[in-house]
């Protein structure tokens, strides 16, 4: 008996007459004609051969399963393609250098820079200049640094003063330092502090000593500034 599969092959690869096999003289059914067009294709025809055909066909698709694809990704260990720049590289929004402008003073602290300002100018200006470039209104913490700061400043003899960050706006009698720190350190000149209305401010005389001054006089100045 002819098999299924045979059948559907010869259908689809034959001039076989779907309408119905040919006859021969006799009316008979002839195979023949299937037969010899089958036999056209002797791959076909031969079983055998049919078979070993699928079953090279199978092998040929267990071959393609088991081939590389073409177009296969990379090893997982390959380095990528766009890698990263290394991690030290210095960042973009790197903190600029401290202190630029300032300088060492004679006879104050080591740890500290300075730079003067000879203008004129409230105790809030000249707060907010010195912590325009992060250093501070300078914080005199001993006789050494107000003489040596009052050298540096060198102040008009008009008014032989500067500022000093310290304040008491509460006028609570504790003086603190602009960084927040209270202030021990009080070299008060004679009869000072006398806490006249709004002195709250502490201007340093050329000889060091302080006084509690307010705002409406502008005076000299120096920043501190720790590197
Ligand atoms: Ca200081
Ligand atoms: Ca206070
Ligand atoms: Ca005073």
């Amino acid at each position: 008996m002819r098999s299924p599969l045979l059948l559907v092959i010869v259908a689809a690869g034959c001039s076989f007459d779907p309408s119905g096999p040919a006859t021969t003289d006799d009316g008979s059914p002839d195979d023949s004609a299937i037969v010899d067009g089958v036999g056209a294709d002797g791959a076909i025809v031969d079983g055998a051969i049919v078979d070993g055909a699928t079953i090279d066909a199978r092998l040929t698709d267990a071959a393609v399963i088991d081939a590389r694809p073409i177009d296969a990704p990379p090893p997982i260990d390959a380095p990528p393609i766009d890698a990263p720049p290394p991690i030290d590289a210095r960042p973009i929004d790197a903190a600029p250098p401290r202190c630029v402008g300032y300088q060492v003073v004679t006879g104050a602290p080591a740890g500290s820079r300075y730079r003067k300002v000879n203008t004129l100018t409230t105790w809030a200006g000249a707060d907010a200049d010195c912590t325009s470039d992060g250093g501070y209104l300078v914080i005199p913490g001993s006789m050494g640094e107000a003489v040596a700061i009052g050298t540096f400043v060198n102040p008009a003899s008009t008014s032989p003063f500067y500022w000093a960050g310290i304040e008491d706006p509460e006028r609570d009698g504790t003086w603190t330092t602009v960084l927040g720190a209270t202030q021990t350190y009080l070299p008060w000149a004679p009869a000072q502090p006398n806490g006249r209305l709004g002195e709250i401010y502490v201007l340093v005389e050329d000889n060091g000593r302080f006084w509690d001054w307010y705002d409406n006089g502008a005076q000299e100045y120096a920043c501190e500034c720790n590197p």
